[in-house]
């Protein structure tokens, strides 16, 4: 191999700290950090209603506040400016050590004491099974609900953020990483897509043909899709991935989006209303 052919093939250096510099000017490189727990102490706001929810209208979080609305408990919610590293101050890591919205506590827990409930899986279960509604007690169709639920944390909504991340936040020198991150992750969330599609054909929620907690899991990040990451040259990830031809699916989302509960649960904690958490209740 040439030298010139060496120079032009990746090498890492020694260790990873080397390439941190190279991140600067990223978005995200203000938060991000390689250790984990509280940045500055500070208590997180507290309200008067038995669950005290923090969070942000991302689709992570959409999950949560729909399955909130869904149940019509009574809860106070908070928003974390995450842009401004809100998830790293004591109050939020002793609620969630991993520093991520959403999570909440929930005043009236197990034995009636207090409980911190982090990953909106683990809440959203935790609310279902507590309230006893969108789950299943039969053993198969809970099975089957728990697999599209996994299928949704480990990988819809990671590989449709990898793919935003790439399209839309990632720093525009990086030409060469952008078109590899955004072709590895586009293709992987369209394969995703289809695997959601083809499974919906021909039924109506993705579960024994009734809305569950599945379908409030994997509803947000494919929102997403369908509203959300524009680039900033015009072009929207609904366009660029082409998702409009995954017909099932859009006509499952068509169905959950007409529900007041999800109209109401995707804004909550919005980044255009901070101080109006739940904007429906804002007085003029
Ligand atoms: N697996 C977690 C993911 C949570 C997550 O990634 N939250 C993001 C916003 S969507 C966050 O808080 N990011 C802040 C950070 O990375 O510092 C869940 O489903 O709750």
């Amino acid at each position: 191999m040439s030298e010139a052919e060496a120079a032009a093939v990746w090498n890492p250096p020694p260790s990873i700290e080397a390439l941190y510099a190279a991140t600067a000017g990223n978005k995200f490189s203000g938060i991000n950090r390689p250790t984990a727990g509280s940045r500055e102490e500070k208590e997180v706001a507290k309200g008067t209603a038995p669950i005290q929810y923090y969070s942000l209208a991302t689709p992570n979080g959409n999950k949560v506040s729909i399955c909130l609305e869904e149940l019509g408990v009574d809860y106070d919610a908070h928003f974390i400016n995450i842009g401004n590293g809100e998830q790293f101050s004591s109050g939020f890591v002793k609620i969630n050590p991993n520093s991520k919205i959403p999570c909440l506590v929930d005043n009236d827990g197990p034995d009636g004491q207090p409980i911190s409930i982090f990953e909106s899986a683990s809440i959203c279960l935790y609310l279902c099974e507590k309230h006893n509604k969108f789950i299943f007690s039969d053993t198969r169709l809970k099975t089957e609900m728990m697999n599209w639920i996994f299928f949704q944390m480990s990988t819809q909504g990671p590989m449709t953020g990898n793919f935003g991340h790439f399209f839309v936040y990632a720093p525009d020198d990086k030409l060469e990483t952008r078109d590899y991150g955004v072709a590895r992750y586009g293709m992987e969330v369209q394969r995703i897509c289809d695997v959601l599609d083809k499974h919906l054909e021909g039924r109506s929620y993705l579960v024994g043909e009734t809305y569950s907690l599945a379908d409030i899991m994997n509803f947000p990040w494919f929102h997403q899709l369908r509203v959300g990451y524009p680039h900033k040259s015009g072009i929207k990830a609904a366009e660029f991935l082409d998702v409009s031809k995954y017909i099932n699916l859009n006509r499952w989302a068509d169905v959950i989006s007409a529900r007041p509960e999800v109209q109401r649960g995707i804004t909550v904690c919005s980044w255009t209303s901070p101080e109006n958490t739940k904007p429906w209740l804002k007085k003029d």
